[in-house]
Parts: C-alpha cells; structure tokens; sequence
C-alpha cells in the first residue's frame, strides 16, 4: 500500500469516529440558517482598466456600465451611482445566523462594520463633506480594513452578531450600506 492510500485510510478512520462521537441531538439539529448580501457595481472594464490596472474590473456588465469618470462625477455630485449597492439595504436576523456576503459585481469592495455611517478612504468617492469614518481610516495598508475586503466573485461569511443594530458599509464606495437586525 502507498503512503498517500495510508494516509486516506487513517482519514477515513478519524471521519467515522468522529461521526459517531457526534451526539443524536445535535446530528438532529437544524444546520444554522444564514442569510445573503450581494455587491453589486457595474464598472467599466474599459475606462477603469486604463486607470486601475488591467484586471481591476473584471465585469460583463453588457451595456449597464459606468464609466470610471461618470462613477467620480457622480460620486462628487452627491448623487453616487445606484449600480453600486450592497442588496437588500436591510437585513433581519437571529442571533446565530451566518451573514453570506457574496460580491456578485466586476470589482472589489469591503464590508465593514461601522460605528457609523460616513465616508471611506477615497475622498474622490465621498458625497460633498463627508469625512472618512474611522474603521476605513488608512484604507488598505491598515490591515483591519483589508481583512473586510471582498473580491470579485468570492464571498465572506459574517459570523458570530450580537443582538441589536450593525451597520456596514464598503471602505471604497461608502454609499453601499447595510443595516443589520439581529433579534
Ligand atoms: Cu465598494
């Protein structure tokens, strides 16, 4: 027999007894229910590219797109682009639930737990006024602020709300917004 069949073997062996040790009720018990967020943007790969990098977008976004430019211009308007959402902007929980937070859109974001809504670490992106809150502060060479980062096509698991209130928001686009309600 091969090292490798062995070391499947033994695998094999630990998952059964494992299995078995696993007492009825809670094997009984329900999985945790969780619930889902969607990032949405529809960048342009064309112009964001050009100013990005080449895979920063990475969209299809067959004919819904906005331009980098438009995305800035917007954004300095206060009215920031509607294509760029966290969906549902409400989400109510039970205490236990797993939160999936899945980024459906063509660039990254983050999702990140906030004291209070505000702006994030791109002043060019933040409505007139606003001030960077302080958990995007220092955007992404602040490491509490990377580890809340979603790439495209990737999702992150939020575990482990308290009862009550949490607000996020992405750190790059601060006009995406969750409240979260947990019961
Ligand atoms: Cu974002």
């Amino acid at each position: 027999m091969t090292r490798i069949t062995l070391a499947k073997l033994g695998l094999l062996a630990a998952g059964s007894m494992f299995a078995g040790a696993i007492p009825i009720e809670l094997a009984q018990e329900n999985p945790p229910s969780s619930a889902q967020v969607v990032a949405l943007d529809e960048c342009d790969p064309v112009t964001f590219n050009a100013a990005l990098g080449p895979d920063f977008c990475h969209n299809v976004a067959l004919g819904a797109d906005t331009k980098l430019s438009d995305l800035f211009a917007k954004a300095a308007a206060g009215t920031p682009d509607s294509g760029w959402d966290f969906e549902p902007d409400v989400v109510h929980i039970k205490k236990g639930t797993t939160l999936n937070v899945v980024d459906q859109g063509g660039e990254p974001h983050t999702f990140t737990e906030v004291a209070q809504f505000g702006g994030g670490f791109l002043p060019v992106l933040n409505a007139p006024g606003e001030t960077t809150v302080p958990e995007c502060a220092g955007g992404f060479a602040n490491v509490a602020v990377a580890k809340t980062r979603i790439l495209q096509g990737s999702q992150v698991q939020i575990t482990g709300l308290s009862k009550g209130e949490h607000l996020f928001e992405c750190c790059i686009h601060p006009w995406m917004r969750v409240r979260v309600e947990v019961k």
